[in-house]
């Protein structure tokens, strides 16, 4: 079959899938990784750079995927078999340099059998094992969106610290522990 046939059965499937009402949206969750604390949505298809301004806005980036466990588990959230999606990889700025556009350095990969293509964006696929390939960033894809919540600085832990080993902050912690209670 052409690539191009191929192109428009994506594009009536994505159009059945996600309805148009929905596109250039949050389509699934957030959904928090009780492991590290990581938050996840899906946003319904967009093209590559179109994804990430939206995953900026929500305080992230298009999913670094570090390790296995993690491409796993992104893809369990909110995949469907064979379909791309895209994540924060590419080498638009240099060829055959990936790089994760939250600035992450690209330590584990998961690439398909001939991947990547000279293509310079990365969609992670769910298959017998989840792999990723690189397609054109103007195609439309839905795509995984990753937010690390921000670490507590020095000035937060010196008040968690007071909180739990001063007098005061233990009598403090006991009202507001009373008053959840009554
Ligand atoms: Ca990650
Ligand atoms: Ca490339």
């Amino acid at each position: 079959m052409s690539r191009n046939i191929m192109r428009y059965i994506t594009a009536f499937l994505l159009f059945i899938h996600f309805p148009q009402s929905t596109w250039g949206a949050i389509y699934g969750g957030p959904v928090t990784n009780k492991t590290t604390g990581h938050r996840y949505y899906l946003l319904s298809p967009n093209t590559w750079a179109g994804a990430e301004a939206e995953a900026v806005t929500l305080g992230g980036h298009l999913a670094t995927i570090n390790d296995a466990a993690e491409n796993d588990y992104v893809i369990s959230l909110f995949a469907r078999s064979g379909w791309p999606y895209w994540i924060g990889l590419n080498d638009a700025e240099s060829e055959g340099e990936f790089r994760w556009v939250s600035g992450q350095a690209l330590g584990f990969t998961a690439w398909g059998d001939g991947q990547p293509s000279d293509a310079d964006y990365a969609a992670s696929v769910q298959g017998v094992t989840n792999y990723w390939l690189t397609l054109p960033g103007e195609e439309i894809h839905p795509a995984f969106v990753e937010v690390v919540p921000e670490t507590v600085g020095p000035i937060g832990l010196v008040g968690m610290m007071l909180s739990v080993l001063t007098p005061w902050g233990r009598r403090r912690r006991r009202k507001l522990s009373c008053r959840r209670a009554g």
